[in-house]
């Protein structure tokens, strides 16, 4: 067989790929969709603490996790297949808190932190032991969800895993999720169903099709129930023959490297698919910009402005009885009625416009799963101030060339006019032909609030792009592809 030198291209193209998947920026990931970042975390480990390992260590034995729910009897399989008391076991559970990797002295060191995981090692000298180091792991079904986390990252690192269940327990819902972990990964899984009685034939055959249903791919070992031993933990030897007869199998004929070519196919295979997610995501994430403009554009077009000073009469100066009488024409508007009027007026169009942005703002956030509007109001605020200001102080220059005696009162009914309520029939300053005036001004208005509306667009965009920037996941493909190259090149 071809040994792999420590630092094979494959090795390289492996911590690249690695690298790039933990340097994706996952952010829109965590808020949109966060089993897109524990993959990433799965298959990054995966890469990094199995298969360059794998790959590169010639002399690295087959490595076997026994995993399983609570008494079961994972730690008396492996004390009866190494043939000695090392695990633990008991009827009193969780008896197994830390993994137990069972192996030879050589090998002792570097089993000490399988999978990231830190193990306890116990070294013995039986014929398994030097084909395979066997894994004990805590149970996956105990309160402890770091228990889980922990069978799962064994999982993870192993050559083979041995389920063991029993006629009660195949059912359970936690460990049959890390059962489905493990035949996903593409490694040899051994489902063991243990403790089996004369009574529990209908549950063997119901595993046997629920696994099939999964579409579980694992060769299931019937193990029968033993009389309990005299106060060894282990069940005699002929009766897990079956089972070490399968393990010596797959340790002759691959010495776990085909093991780990199939695993590292289907973990390409994996990063393939985690790379299309993550493009389908960037497309999720630009549809939320998308939406976040159709709503700003949608809410700018929907402001009403009529009306909004119907009750409000243009400012006129006092006429005085004697220029009554004498039916002379209106003295000049005061400059400072005037002001004042117009700050009125600047106060209502501030306020139905802003009760607008508030709304455009809650739909905002209802468009996102988290908040974004309480943010872009106050900075729309702003905008929208110097929107209307910026539009009273332009609607004063059209009037600035009309004769000065004209030109308050001018301002004051274009003002009127541009927002809906003319003063037919009262208007003297502006006459019918300044009434495209009114609606140049009235252009000029819906202008400037779109503005201050698509500001609210810019700003809400802005954040985001800065909470879930759409994640690239252009580099992981050509990683990929490399990668599966090298594969195929070492495999033939
Ligand atoms: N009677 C009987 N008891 C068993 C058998 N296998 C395991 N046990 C007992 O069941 C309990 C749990 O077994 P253990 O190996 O610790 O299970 P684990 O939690 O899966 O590691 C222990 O008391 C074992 O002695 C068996 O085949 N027959
Ligand atoms: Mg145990």
């Amino acid at each position: 067989m071809y040994a792999m030198p420590a630092a094979s291209p494959l090795h390289e193209d492996l911590s690249r790929l690695a690298s790039a998947l933990e340097g994706l920026d996952l952010r829109a990931a965590a808020i949109f969709a966060d089993e897109l970042v524990a993959e990433r975390g799965r298959l990054a480990r995966a890469i990094r603490s199995y298969l360059i390992p794998r790959l590169s260590e010639a002399d690295r034995p087959m490595t076997v996790v026994v995993t399983g729910p609570t008494g079961s009897g994972k730690s008396t399989l492996v004390n009866s297949l190494i043939g000695m008391d090392l695990a633990e076991t008991g009827a009193l559970r969780p008896t197994t808190r830390t993994p137990l990797v069972v192996t030879t002295a050589p090998h002792a060191e570097r089993f000490q932190g399988l999978g990231g995981v830190r193990c306890h090692v116990a070294t013995a000298r039986t014929p398994i032991l030097t084909r395979m180091a066997l894994v004990d792991t805590p149970d996956i079904d105990s309160t402890s969800v770091g228990h889980r986390a922990m069978a799962e990252a064994l999982v993870d690192s192993a050559d083979v895993v041995i389920f063991v269940t029993s006629a009660l327990r195949y059912a359970d819902r936690v460990p049959w999720e890390v059962l489905r972990r493990a035949a996903d990964r593409g490694c040899p899984v051994i489902s063991v169903l243990n403790r089996l009685s004369a009574a529990s034939a209908g549950a063997a055959i119901d595993y046997g099709s629920r696994l099939a249903r999964a579409g579980i791919d694992t060769e299931i070992v019937r193990i029968p129930e033993q009389r309990p031993g005299s106060g060894s933990a282990r069940i005699p030897a002929v009766v897990v023959r079956e089972l070490s007869r399968r393990l010596y199998e797959l340790a002759d004929g691959v010495e776990g490297r085909p093991i780990a070519m199939r695993v590292a196919t289907t973990l390409l295979g994996d990063v393939s698919r985690l790379g299309e997610a993550l493009d389908g995501l960037a497309r999720l994430v630009s549809r939320r910009h998308d939406q976040i403009d159709s709503i700003v554009i949608s809410s700018a077009a929907g402001v009403e402005l009529d009306g909004i000073i119907d009750d409000l009469e243009a400012p006129a100066p006092r006429r005085g009885r004697l220029r009554r009488l004498l039916r002379l024409r209106p003295p000049a508007l005061p400059e400072p009625l005037l002001a004042s009027w117009l700050e009125v007026v600047a106060a209502r169009l501030s306020s139905r416009v802003e009760a607008d942005l508030r709304a455009t703002a809650r739909r905002i956030d209802d468009a996102l799963p988290f908040l974004i509007g309480g943010a872009v109001t106050e900075p729309a605020r702003v905008t929208l101030a110097t929107a209307v200001h910026g539009w009273l102080a332009n609607v004063r220059r059209v009037t600035e060339g009309m004769p000065a005696r004209d030109r308050n009162a001018a301002t004051a009914q274009l003002v009127r006019r541009a927002l809906g309520s003319g003063d037919e029939g009262r208007h003297e300053a502006l006459g019918p032909r300044e009434a495209h005036l009114a609606e140049a001004a009235r252009a000029d208005l819906e202008r400037r609030l779109s503005v201050a509306f698509s500001q609210l667009a810019v700003i809400a965009s802005a954040i985001l792009e800065a909470r879930a920037p759409a994640p690239d996941a252009s580099s992981l493909d050509e990683l990929v592809v490399l990668a599966n190259a090298r594969l195929a090149f070492v495999d033939a």
